[in-house]
Order: structure tokens, then sequence, then C-alpha cells
């Protein structure tokens, strides 16, 4: 009987043949993207189509270099240190059935804190031609109601004061580039990989907010030199758990540490605009297209905000994975509502898009029963995410005097989540970098339900619009005395408002 191999490069020969592991010689693969924030969402996307690249077309140019920055990045540093940058995808398939992959891309990683003027140096070499982030949509500092850079945070205080030691990507990215201005190496791509609307010009505007306080001397070379493509990107990878460590051991003879889990749909829409080159991902799957806004729009619209609708509506019902949720026909039904009254009369032209059959894509996704996406995961850090997947839509249908109950009422849902308990009984943590606040305004809005609209930072104006804060007051009270499912229920069956 065979017995399990631990993960790294010299195993990988010894690994079963129903695992897809690199072919490509690892050793001549040279570095060219460094990539901060290594967590699951960069391992199943672009470290994988990255990986495809080299396993089926010999490009080998294209080795990323990960960059931990925050003291929580030691794990996945530690064991892809072991691995030798070695990891396995468990993409799950449709049937219940995975499909086991060791992705190779990943060549080099540097932990900033022990070491961050070789992560300054890595940026600014010659080499490198792209420096991608997934920071999460928080992680650009940008105040969401005001749009404005946020000086005040610690991290950033600390940055203008000592930067040659820097603590946040921009104070890094800042150092780096003015290396790169200095020693005249030569333009690169800052490809940011997160789910924010115009993510591109989202890092470029922190970007150049901060070098205009830190370094307005290289405002212009930055201009000139450094682009910032737009992109779309997805794929659901919902946290790593035990059993899924224990299923690749049992069935795959394989012991990875921190293994990623994915499901089979993959999507990645990217402008073409690359002021050092890139590698050819459209071989891949990916698509490079002139306007990626359409693509945006629909997903963040539609699939993000999706997902924070049944992970509030589902947090209180007191279920635990998305799947749950999709396949409560109440939810389901409100969801399907959502998406056609409410988001589908702002997406405007969507050329060749077909966005029944992607709406319908959404649901079969939401509902596979094998993507035990935690509800966790997705209502966690909701203060970033809701101005950016939910707001939108509902101040474009305020503006066009368009049906808001629905986007009202995951609000109300939203504001009643931060009391931290659900219809059972049951409490959870809410795990925001906003959560004293929240929880402070979920509070008090039980005697006045205004006051977690007074969120300045999330909320902003909205809460001086009469429609929108009478559509969430009714909803909230509603929330209040019923049952989230029988508000669904009603809410399902009356026409279309409350
Ligand atoms: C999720 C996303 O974090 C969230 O709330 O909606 O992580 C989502 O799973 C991905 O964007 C899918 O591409």
């Amino acid at each position: 009987m065979k017995t399990s191999v631990i993960l790294n490069q010299e195993n990988l020969g010894s690994v079963l043949s129903n695992v897809k592991a690199p072919t490509y010689d690892r050793d001549k693969v040279t570095t060219s993207i460094v990539h901060i924030g290594v967590g699951n969402f960069h391992r199943s996307h672009e470290a994988y189509y990255t990986n495809e690249l080299m396993e089926h077309f010999g490009v080998l140019d294209c080795g990323i270099c990960g960059i931990g920055l925050l003291d929580y990045d030691r794990k996945i540093y530690n064991i892809l240190k072991d691995q030798d940058g070695l990891y396995t995808l468990m993409i799950k398939e449709l049937d219940g059935t995975y499909t086991a992959k060791v992705i190779g891309s990943i060549v080099e990683f540097i932990f900033a804190p022990e070491n961050p003027f070789a992560v300054i140096e890595k940026i600014a070499h010659p080499d490198i031609k792209i420096v991608s982030l997934t920071i999460t949509e928080g992680g650009y500092n940008l105040n969401e109601a005001t749009g404005k850079f946020d000086f005040s945070n610690p991290v950033i205080i600390e940055d203008m004061k000592n930067p040659m030691s820097p603590k946040s990507v921009f104070g890094y990215l800042t150092q780096a580039l003015k290396l790169r201005m200095e020693r005249g190496v030569g333009g690169i791509t800052i490809q940011s990989c997160d789910n924010i609307q115009g993510n591109g010009d989202v890092a470029k505007k922190a970007l150049t907010n901060y070098v205009k306080e830190a370094a307005p001397e290289l405002l212009s070379w930055i201009e000139e030199n450094v682009s910032f493509p737009n992109a779309m990107v997805d794929r659901i990878t919902p946290v790593t758990v035990a059993a899924d460590k224990e299923i690749l051991k049992e069935e795959f003879l394989i012991e990875d540490q921190w293994p990623v889990v994915c499901e089979p749909f993959i999507q990645w829409v990217i402008e073409d605009d690359f002021k050092a080159g890139r590698p050819a991902w459209e071989k891949v799957g990916a698509q490079f297209v002139e306007n990626v806004v359409p693509f945006e729009n629909m997903k963040l619209r539609l699939l993000n905000a999706g997902h924070s609708l049944l992970g509030m509506l589902g947090a209180l019902h007191g279920y635990n994975t998305i799947d749950e949720a999709a396949n409560d026909p109440d939810f389901e039904q409100f969801l399907k509502d959502f998406m056609d009254v409410e988001v589908t009369p702002t997406l405007g032209d969507l050329g060749d898009i077909n966005l029944d059959k992607y709406k319908k894509s959404l649901i079969d996704r939401f509902q596979n029963i094998y993507i035990k996406d935690l509800i966790s995961r997705i209502c966690l850090e909701s203060s970033a995410k809701i101005p950016i997947f939910l707001l939108p839509t509902l101040k474009q249908q305020l503006r066009n005097d368009g049906e808001i109950t629905r986007a009202a009422f995951v609000v109300a849902a939203w504001c009643k989540y931060n009391d931290g308990v659900d219809e059972n009984g049951n409490t959870y943590e809410i795990k925001d970098a906003m959560s004293d606040t929240l929880i402070r305004a979920a509070a008090l809005s039980h005697k006045d339900p205004i006051a977690f609209l007074k969120i300045e930072a999330v909320f902003g104006e909205l809460v001086n619009n009469k429609r929108f804060v009478e559509t969430f007051t009714n909803t909230l009270n509603m929330l209040r005395i019923n049952s989230v499912k029988l508000c669904v229920q009603k809410i399902n069956s009356s026409s279309t408002s409350v």
C-alpha cells in the first residue's frame, strides 16, 4: 500500500498519477511578478493561471515572488518555505469529486516584517514587470464615503515617519518605485486583483495620494512609467478546513499543510495596459478587453452583492454555509428578484454578455452543495464590502426612481447582524475593521433606526435620502418583529415594495 508523501519539490516525482503536478522544470522559472497578499484567492486564481501557462505552454519567465506584509502572513510564508512554494489546488467539481493539482508558479517568498529591504529591492529589480495585489477591499485605505486617502491610519502615519522601513503596501511601493526611478530601471504595472469597481483606478488613486505627501518628486515618474489596469476577478474560494487536508491525504496521498479549495468556475477579464509587458494569460483563459467596466459591474453587483445578501440573511436565520442559504426556496426567490428587479436595471449595455445565462450560473454556483463556503467568510469585513457591492445599486436605483426594497432589506439585515446573535440565540463574532462602530450603531438603532445609517464612512450622504431612510426603517422594523424568513416571504409575495 502506498503511503502519503509530504509535499515539496523533492517528492514531486512520487505524487500519484491522479494528481496533476508540474512537469515543467521549476529551476528554470524566472520571476517577473511580485504578488502582495498570498491568500487563498491569489492561489486559486492568478497563481493558477500562471501555473497553467508554465505547464501547457512552457512559458517560464513569469514566476511569482510572494510577499507577506502582515504578521499574519508568517504562517503561509513558513508553509510555502517548507513546501518549496508548492501547494495543492483542490478543485471541487460539480459532481462532488475533486481534481487535485499541484501549483508550482510561486517560486520565491519574502516575509516583509523580517526583511523589508529585500521587498523593496525585489520590486525595484529590473526583471520585475508586474506587482499584483490582493490586499482586500478595505486595503486601499480610501474612505468609502469621502473617497479620500486616510492619512490618520496609524500604519500610514508610521510609514510617513519612517519611509525606509515601511509597513503598508503604499510605503513599500513608494520606496521601490523611487529606486526604479533613480536607477532608470523602467516602467512597471501595478495590477489589482481585488473586488473593487475600477480596481486599477482605485490602486492608482490610493498610491498617488500617498506619494503626493510622501515623495512628491515621484509623481510624474509614476504618471509616465506605471500602469494600473482594471480587472474583474472571479473564483469562489472558501476557507480551507481540516477535512480538506484529510481528504487530500486519504484520497490523493498528499500531505499539504495548507491546500486551497475552489470551485471549477474561473474568470479573469483584464484591461490590456501593461507598461512592461505581461504573460500571455489569454492562452489559458483570461480575457483581455478594452473596457472592463461592464464585467466588473455585473460581477460585483450580482455575485458579490448576492453573496452578501445570502450571507446576511443566512447568518440571521442560523445557516452556516452559502449553499444552505441559496438552496432555501424563499431566499432563492428573494435573491432572484433582487438580481432581476433591482440590479439588472443598473447594469446598462453589457454588449455580448448573456445576462440571463450569467444570473442562472450564479444561482447554480451559490447552490453548489460541495462548495461549503462559510457564511462567516462572506460576512467578514462587510463595512468594506457593502459600499462596493451593494450601495452602488441602491444609489443608482434611488436616482432612477427604481425599486430598492430588497437592497434596503439587506442593509437592515446587516444592521441586525451586528447584534451578534442569530434567531436561534447563537452568538457569533463581528469580524470587521469597523466592528466597534458597527456594534455601537446597531445597538443604538433599536431605539433610533437611523443611527446605523449615520455611519458616515459607510453610508455617506445616503442618510439624507428620504426614500432610502424610510424603506430601511420599514424593513428594519419588520425584521425586529418577524423572523428573517417571514420577512423574505412577505417581500417575495408583495409586488415590489414593503
Ligand atoms: C465574496 C468573494 O468576499 C466575499 O464577500 O463575495 O470573496 C467572492 O467569493 C469572490 O469574489 C468570487 O470571485
